[in-house]
């Protein structure tokens, strides 16, 4: 009996139900990226990190673009969602916060975690010039899936030396981990990162944790386009509970 090898049509022009198969397939291997990652455990259901994003402030892209040799393009476009394990929550409104800055008082660095994230005058805290960052102790050791930063994002600036990082102690000596950085010059000394620079938006950065198990989170910058200050609106952090 003469067995006969079927060959799979071309893949081009696929009919919608083996789009549809497809689409499954990627959602398949995203799933198995993310577990392969170490960003959760093989029973996580996984579901894309929901943001409750403040309105634009500004319209379109920016037309003045910084001489930055390591500058983002901009998109229009929504950012594409991060998945994340179902259950995770922020973790920020009840950390403690503190920072490098001498100059924010304590009710001021609570603007940063009380959930509102208008660039308005009273609601955005500034941090003094120079390389400074806002210290979050979330009290234990949390998996953390994401970190998201709103800097000032009144008008289309770009911030420096975003840096953000992850400790098992106050004083960052630690286990200390980086999860983003776009210091690509070193000027805030605590390495090069090849991270791109970004302009601000009321989307805010969203850093992936990838379920970096840490109790301390430091979210650094060096001011910006627009400001030798280092303005922040509101930083979230998104994990649960050690496993
Ligand atoms: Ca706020």
């Amino acid at each position: 009996m003469n067995s006969v090898r079927k060959t799979s049509p071309p893949d081009f022009q696929l009919p919608p139900r083996r789009k549809l198969r497809g689409l499954a397939v990627a959602a398949g291997l995203l799933t198995l990226t993310a577990l392969l990652a170490g960003r959760a455990g093989a029973a996580d259901e996984l579901v894309p990190l929901v943001l409750k994003l403040p309105a634009p402030m500004f319209i379109g892209t920016p037309k003045d673009m910084p001489a930055s040799p390591n500058l983002e393009k901009p998109s229009d476009k929504p950012r594409p969602p991060l998945l994340v394990p179902k259950g995770v929550s922020n973790l920020a409104p009840a950390s403690t916060v503190t920072t490098s800055s001498t100059n924010a008082t304590a009710a001021n660095l609570r603007k940063i975690v009380d959930g509102s994230k208008e660039p308005s005058d009273a609601g955005t805290v500034m941090l003094r010039k120079g390389t400074q960052f806002l210290q979050f102790d979330l009290g234990a050791a949390y998996d953390l899936f994401a970190v998201v930063i709103w800097h000032s994002h009144d008008s289309p600036k770009v911030y420096h030396d975003v840096i953000v990082r992850v400790a098992d102690d106050a004083e960052f000596k630690t286990n200390v981990r980086t999860l983003f950085n776009n210091d690509f010059d070193d000027s805030s000394h605590l390495g090069a990162g090849t991270d791109r620079e970004y302009f601000e938006s009321h989307e805010g950065r969203l850093v992936d944790a990838k379920g970096a198990r840490a109790r301390y989170v430091r979210t650094y910058s060096k001011g910006s386009t627009d400001s030798a200050l280092n303005e922040y609106t509101e930083v979230e952090i998104y994990g649960r509970p050690a496993q």
